[in-house]
């Protein structure tokens, strides 16, 4: 019925329809631009939105006319092309319609980017600076108390950055090593971040929630791997965020808990237990990472979790819990004082 050129046309057709399907599932909890949620990434879209359906609209108007004459003028018997040449009224309309759409996507995008860019308007309600460096972001926080740490110096975060829902928020960005770009598709643009030069951009969340975001400048081998986690809190939870921000910071540079964080990494104990954020990855034992949250430990033999549990467990587990799979290692009473002030950081 169909001939083999047609039936290999629709084949190719149907390939390009289930791959570009399958792929945008694949996009439904990826980072997705046309999923705007700040007046920023909102500019964007709807600019998006209307370039794509004027491309659509001439996709449709020159594809359809293609198909038209390929059905209407096809070669058959009996039948002769006509041959003339020029045709004023198509040629001016194929001109002039495609220059007012061009002009007119080039005056829209100018207003948009007075929108886009303006990064320095009253209306800024928190600085933060983040440096791109292979292959993480480093963000730091402003100067105010709320962000203070022990040493004098402020808050400083990596890969996460937390801000307050309905604010505007000036990201100031910087390089240490390459060219890296700043990426959080729902909420903003992005931007260049050039060693050696200072760019900005502004971003704003209209909801709380958790916005992933990307280095989309190819920068290493690490590229790939360069996210950003976004996380926009409702304004009366800030404040808490940011205290137990400071306080997980503060851990790492009081020097009274870095010697007991010392002497746990220096031992068997992170053969068998994970803390986040050090290099303790076991799994045999429990995680530690918020031991000192918990109920009990050691399964509900010990409760609370205090100094004095804690250092009872260490000394001698099998003696607390005949059986248990975590030996004594026969600490001196020092590195056992160290290692439980550290574990009672561990919230
Ligand atoms: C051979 C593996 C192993 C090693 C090495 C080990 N532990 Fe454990 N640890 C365990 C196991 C298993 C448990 C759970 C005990 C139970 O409930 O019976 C445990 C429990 C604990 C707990 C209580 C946590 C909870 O939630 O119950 C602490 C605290 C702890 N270990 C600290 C240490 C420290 C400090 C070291 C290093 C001096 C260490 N462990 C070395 C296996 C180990
Ligand atoms: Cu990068």
């Amino acid at each position: 019925m169909f001939s083999v050129r047609i039936r290999v046309a629709f084949g190719v057709i149907t390939a390009l329809v289930i791959a570009l399907l399958s792929s945008t599932a694949a996009l439904a909890d990826g980072p997705w631009p046309n999923d705007p949620q700040g007046p920023q990434a909102k500019a964007i879209a709807d600019l998006y939105w209307i370039m794509f359906v004027a491309a659509v609209g001439v996709l449709a108007i020159v594809d359809g006319a293609i198909i038209y004459a390929g059905i209407k003028f096809r070669e058959r018997p009996g039948h002769v092309a006509q041959q003339f040449h020029g045709h004023n009224f198509l040629e001016l309309t194929w001109t002039v319609v495609p220059t007012l759409m061009v002009v007119s996507f080039a005056v829209l995008s100018w207003q948009k980017l007075d929108f886009i860019n303006n990064t320095r308007g009253g209306d800024v309600g928190m600085v933060i600076q983040a440096q791109g460096q292979q292959w993480q972001w480093t963000f730091s926080y402003p100067h105010e108390d709320r962000f203070k740490l022990l040493d004098g110096t402020y808050l400083q975060t990596s890969e996460q950055l937390d801000i307050t829902v309905g604010t505007k928020v000036r990201v100031e960005l910087s390089a240490k090593d390459v060219i890296h770009s700043f990426w959080v598709p729902s909420i903003g643009g992005k931007k260049d971040a050039v060693p050696g030069r200072a760019t900005e951009l502004w971003i704003q969340a209209d909801k709380p929630g958790t916005y992933k975001g990307q280095c989309l400048e190819f920068c290493g081998d690490g590229h790939a791997d360069m996210l950003i986690t976004l996380v926009a809190h409702p304004v009366s939870d800030y404040d808490a965020w940011a205290v137990a921000a400071v306080k997980d910071a503060n851990r790492l540079i009081d020097p009274l808990t870095k010697v007991g964080h010392d002497t746990f990494l220096s031992l068997a104990c992170v053969g068998c237990h994970t803390v986040k954020g050090t290099t303790a990855g076991g799994k045999i034992g429990p995680e530690l990472t918020h031991v000192a949250s918990q109920k009990s430990i050691a399964g509900g033999v010990l409760s609370p979790v205090d100094e004095a549990n804690l250092t009872r467990w260490i000394k001698d587990p099998p003696a607390v819990k005949p059986g248990t799979k975590m030996p004594n290692y026969n600490l001196s009473d020092q590195q056992i004082h160290d290692i439980v002030q550290w574990l009672l950081t561990l919230k």
